[in-house]
């Protein structure tokens, strides 16, 4: 029997850049030939849905805007073109709602650089509604087994992290540091880098983040707020001393992103994750070429990205911390998240 569509449903609205949330009744949409419609029942809450509000990127988004892509739920409708996805599959609304398949990019598996690809709750209507849409083709596939309000975060956060280790290079042994490891995207990218053999120094602010990340499995913490000089308690959390093989910034200040070269080894690799406003890099040309440094950007993940993280989740291997409130609630979320008070991350349910 076919899913009951309701012609209206809860949303959270962005009406303007900068201006307060509309929690409303708005049209559910009809899927194009290659979408589906997904009720989506549990949604994360990225840093990337509040810079968005803030009007934080050289960017626009749309608007008015339904944020949100951490949405994970079930197929209820699909285009006659869509063959592959059937209605009552369990998937993800990503960052990545679309792209053209076809493209260099595409071709090489690089469907985030494409340059036709849509971003959930940005360019297109994401996840902080019940019933949301995306490309057949790019919807993450979520195996049964998996909790929908658990696995929420891997759909951005975890995918994220899981892309950015492995563009560190690391391999099983090797020493990262995780900036802004008590947040979201830290909190799965500590238990990924674990499952990965690799040992993880965590930086993040205060003893709460501290124990959050103990708990998660960190090698050690150092606390930003409290350290006299980052530069030598990082490089004396290393075996030997010299520092870690690579740090994976996912800190939404411009402060880390300027300090992590001078404490990786030298051969060392900085990822590039988070994307505080304004940011710039720099480092003395110098050091960057007599100590072999590296420097990447690192931007969300593949389809095949997509399904190996979530299969990491399905093993068991990612505890993902988090707590879940009402959809109508979503803007205390973000409260919490400009103070920097949330230790992982939140959920919404959209029943509520
Ligand atoms: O594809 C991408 N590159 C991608 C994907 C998803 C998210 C990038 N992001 C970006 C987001 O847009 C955001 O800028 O990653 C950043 C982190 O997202 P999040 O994990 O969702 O944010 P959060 O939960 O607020 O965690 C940030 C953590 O950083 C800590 C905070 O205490 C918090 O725990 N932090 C800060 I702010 N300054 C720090 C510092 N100087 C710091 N930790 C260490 N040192
Ligand atoms: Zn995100």
């Amino acid at each position: 029997m076919a899913p009951q569509i309701p012609s209206e449903q809860w949303a959270q609205v962005l009406e303007a850049t900068g201006k307060p949330l509309h929690y409303k009744k708005i049209p559910v949409q009809q899927p194009g030939p290659d979408e589906v419609l997904v009720n989506v029942k549990y949604s994360g809450v990225c840093h990337t849905d509040l810079h968005a509000i803030k009007g934080d990127w050289p960017l626009a988004t749309k608007l008015p805007l339904v944020g949100g892509h951490e949405g994970a739920g079930v197929v209820v409708a699909r285009g006659e073109l869509v063959k592959d996805v059937e209605i009552g599959d369990h998937v993800g609304i990503k960052w990545i709602n679309g792209a053209c398949l076809s493209c260099g990019y595409c071709m090489r598996g690089d469907e985030q650089l494409c340059q036709s690809a849509t971003m959930s709750g940005y360019t297109v209507d994401g996840s902080f509604q019940q019933y949301a849409i995306a490309k057949a083709a790019i919807v993450a596939r979520i195996p049964k087994e998996c909790d929908l309000e658990a696995v929420s975060p891997i759909l951005c956060a975890g995918i994220t992290v899981y892309r950015g280790l492995k563009e560190s290079g690391c391999k099983a042994g090797d020493t990262i540091a995780i900036v802004g490891a008590g947040g979201g995207l830290g909190s799965l990218a500590l238990q990924y880098a674990k499952a990965m053999g690799l040992h993880t120094i965590a930086i993040d602010g205060g003893a709460d983040k501290g124990e959050h990340c103990k708990k998660l499995g960190a090698t050690s913490y150092v606390d930003f707020t409290k350290t006299q000089d980052i530069v030598a308690d990082v490089k004396a959390a290393t075996i030997d001393g010299q520092g870690p093989a690579a740090a994976l910034l996912v800190a939404v200040q411009e402060k880390p992103f300027q300090q992590a070269a001078a404490y990786v080894r030298s051969k060392g690799v900085v990822v590039c994750i988070g994307l505080p406003a304004d940011a710039k890099l720099s480092n003395p040309v110098f050091d960057t070429v007599i100590r072999m440094v590296s420097f990447k950007g690192s931007y969300v993940g593949n389809r095949a990205d997509t399904a190996e993280a979530l299969d990491f989740f399905r093993r068991g291997l990612i505890e993902v911390p988090y707590k879940t409130v009402g959809l109508s609630e979503l803007q205390k979320v973000f409260d919490l998240m400009e103070e920097g008070k949330i230790a992982g991350r939140y959920v919404v349910d959209t029943s509520k």
